[in-house]
């Protein structure tokens, strides 16, 4: 055998590549998260279609654990007492080709109007370990904020020009 060729290992051995999305912001535990750190929340599967601009309408089945689930899970600091204070909170969303989207806590918090946004850890059974999650907002027409491969989630308070 020829020394100089490494021997590759069995195919099995090698770790396949696994994105991570960062969680930051005004959080007490910031994480990177994988998609299999994602699939141990509990996961929901919902239908979705949006309209691309390109391709038309895109209808697709995603699962994954709510965007709500993975924020609480990183502690947002919330005041302790005002229980609106969360209605401050922007959460903003970014791709790996920098594509970003916003949302609001509101949006995706059950008690104000709270529809069910996603980090989908598979689309229609594909995983998404390698890629990374997508954002799938049921309430959208449009897809632009079905970001996806997302590298990293910012969550904080919006500020007024007063606090400026
Ligand atoms: N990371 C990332 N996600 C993205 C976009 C993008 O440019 N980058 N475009 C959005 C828009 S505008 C649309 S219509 C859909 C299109 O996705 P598709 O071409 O895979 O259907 O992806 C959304 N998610
Ligand atoms: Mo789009």
């Amino acid at each position: 055998m020829d020394e100089r060729i490494p021997a590759q290992p069995p195919r099995a051995l090698i770790a396949p590549a696994c994105a991570r999305v960062h969680l930051a912001g005004d959080v007490e535990h910031p994480a990177a998260l994988t998609v299999a750190d994602l699939r141990a929340l509990p996961q929901r599967t919902v239908q979705a279609r949006y309209v691309c601009g390109r391709r038309g309408e895109q209808p697709h089945t995603y699962t994954g654990p709510e965007l709500l689930e993975v924020l609480l899970a990183a502690g947002p600091r919330f005041h302790p007492v005002i229980g609106k204070d969360r209605v401050r909170f922007l959460v903003v969303v970014t791709g790996r080709d920098g594509h970003l989207a916003v949302l609001s806590w509101g949006e995706i918090d059950p008690r104000y109007s709270g529809s069910a946004v996603l980090m989908a850890t598979s689309v229609d059974d594909r995983p998404l370990d390698t890629h990374g999650p997508q954002l799938v907002v049921p309430g959208d027409t449009a897809g632009g904020r079905y970001v996806s491969q997302i590298t990293s989630i910012w969550t904080g308070p919006a500020t007024t020009l007063t606090d400026i």
